[in-house]
């Protein structure tokens, strides 16, 4: 009798400190890189003070750097969610055959059918991303008036995306607030405005990723050990929710229920369902396992991550450049470039990030430079910089905005760096969010450029394997007459 009521005073307890925990804590924001933008926006470091060094100077040139917005799950995963409701009946009728008590398992999950059954294809921009990319349009033309004054010319705005639709889509919407109320076209006065993508079979500046066959073979062999890497996770976590709701799940299906919480929580603002079944602290570990994999395949984990992104790193400096020759020369408005928006995937914004170091202590920084590793970012409940959430959320993004200053001194022009539209410390700028372009280019950039992306990537190599006409003609076909396979198997994972 007594220890009955002890322990119902103890699950008392637990309940207590449960929804305790759960007021402050809100899964939205801890879904890694599938979190939405509006979540995390205004949640950055609200230590680090933005430096004012720039008030004297006006904002010459833009590159901005975006990933697509809040998209559907991808074919592969709207499979494994229907797969998972196969499995959940499975275990709840496992359940009742056991004539066990079904108190503890959950109303939402007896019944449940993926709200994305049937659905033949995945991995469009769904209308929040649209929003999150239209709002993003608007709201840089506000912060900066005097870049965006001018009458649209491709030249001088150039839009570009990657061959994929959900970035193209996300490339319109972000048009449609950039320049609305400029046209004539319709009750929002719209213009239309060109956006340009190259072959994604050869886009080596937005998807070096796809092209790269020494970071594909890498990605492979990684594997086994990002698996190994989760397994422990999942399986402690897996022994928790057996024990706390009679089901015998497995890791695979924990692994799918993260997923599911994930896409609930994110796309349909539902946190009461799938979500719910994890605790603040197994989120946090899942969140965790998510990042980590992020770090070693996409991140600081393995150069060659980022140094394949050489490209774009030198179209970024290439355009910069070019907009302080048009100033140093005296160019008529209207004649030279003043913004270069890109919009394309976690696996070229991650990389371009780490480019330039961002989310670095100096000492990483400087072993980064010395071309050493980076050891993994510390465990929960130790804070950590990598947070997938932060650093790529749908519709992530970085702008380096190029300063002209009036100055008697010889640096006239400055990088300053936005992270999400907030500025960002730069470990390669003594931890400021902006640097003289010149000690931009030779302490960050530079390095990096000593690399060459075919050396890098075994371009030679490749083209030798497949240097037959006709095979690379069947593999464009093959691309272009199947839309609903448009995901070859290297892409499969694609953020
Ligand atoms: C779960 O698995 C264990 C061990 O495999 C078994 O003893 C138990 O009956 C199963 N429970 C249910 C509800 O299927
Ligand atoms: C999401 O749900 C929360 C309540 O859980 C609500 O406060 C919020 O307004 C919802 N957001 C959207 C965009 O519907
Ligand atoms: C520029 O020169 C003026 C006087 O010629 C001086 O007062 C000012 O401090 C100088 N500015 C910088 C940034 O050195
Ligand atoms: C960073 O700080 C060091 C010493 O504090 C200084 O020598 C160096 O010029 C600074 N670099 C930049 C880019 O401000
Ligand atoms: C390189 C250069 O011109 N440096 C000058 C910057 O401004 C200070 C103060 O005006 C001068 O002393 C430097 O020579």
């Amino acid at each position: 009798m007594l220890k009955n009521s002890m322990n119902v005073a103890l699950v008392l307890l637990a309940i207590a400190i449960h929804t305790i925990a759960d007021e402050s804590f809100d899964v939205r924001r801890h879904l890694s890189t599938v979190t939405r933008y509006g979540i995390v926006k205004d949640m950055s470091d609200d230590s680090f003070v933005p430096s004012q060094n720039l008030d004297q100077c006006t904002p010459i040139h833009l590159n901005l750097v975006a990933r697509h917005g809040t998209r559907a799950p991808t074919k592969k995963r709207i499979r494994e969610l229907e797969a998972l409701a196969a499995r959940l009946e499975v275990l709840v009728r496992d359940a009742k055959e056991q004539k066990q008590s079904l108190d503890k398992i959950p109303a939402w999950l007896t019944g449940w059918s993926s709200p994305w059954k049937g659905k033949r294809a995945g991995g469009e921009l769904i209308s929040e991303g649209e929003d999150e990319l239209y709002h993003l349009g608007v709201r840089i033309r506000e912060q900066f008036p005097n870049l965006f004054s001018e009458e649209y010319h491709p030249d001088i705005y150039s839009i570009k995306a990657t061959q994929v639709p959900r970035a193209s889509a996300s490339a319109v919407a972000f048009g449609m607030g950039l320049f609305s109320g400029k046209g004539k076209l319709g009750p929002g006065g719209h213009r239309a405005f060109a956006v340009t993508s190259e072959n994604r079979a050869s886009d080596i500046v937005l998807r070096f990723h796809d092209c790269c066959q020494s970071y594909k073979d890498f990605r492979k062999s990684q594997e086994p050990t990002v698996k190994k890497l989760k397994e422990p996770t999942l399986d402690e976590i897996s022994h928790e929710l057996v024990r706390r709701y009679g089901l015998n799940f497995t890791k695979q299906d924990v692994s799918s229920l993260w997923f599911l919480c994930k896409q609930e929580a994110s796309l349909l603002n539902i946190t009461n369902q799938a979500c719910s079944l994890f605790s603040p602290v197994e989120v946090s570990l899942l969140e965790y396992a998510d990042d980590l994999e992020s770090f070693i395949l996409k991140g600081y984990g393995n150069s060659l991550n980022y140094r394949m992104g050489v490209p774009l790193l030198e179209d970024v400096i290439q355009s910069m450049e070019q907009a302080i020759k048009a100033k140093e020369e005296g160019y008529a408005p209207g004649s030279f470039e003043k913004a270069r928006l890109r919009f394309a995937h976690a696996e070229t914004l991650l990389p371009f990030s780490c480019l330039i170091g961002l989310f670095l202590g100096e000492f990483e920084f400087e072993l980064i430079q010395r071309e050493q590793t980076l050891q993994f970012p510390p465990k929960p409940p130790n804070k950590r910089n990598w947070r997938g959430s932060i650093v790529t959320p749908f519709a992530g993004n970085n702008m380096l905005v190029l300063y002209s200053c009036r100055s008697n001194n010889s640096s006239k022009y400055f990088v300053k760096v936005l992270h999400n539209e907030r500025p960002i410390p730069i470990a390669g700028c003594n931890g400021s969010d902006s640097c003289p372009f010149e000690v931009f280019k030779e302490r960050i950039v530079a390095p990096h450029l000593k690399h060459d992306y075919n050396a890098l990537c075994n371009v030679n190599l490749v083209q030798k394997e497949k240097s037959s006409a006709p095979s690379k003609f069947s593999q464009m076909f093959s691309w272009i007459f199947s839309p609903w396979n448009a995901d070859t198997p290297a892409q499969k994972v694609e953020l």
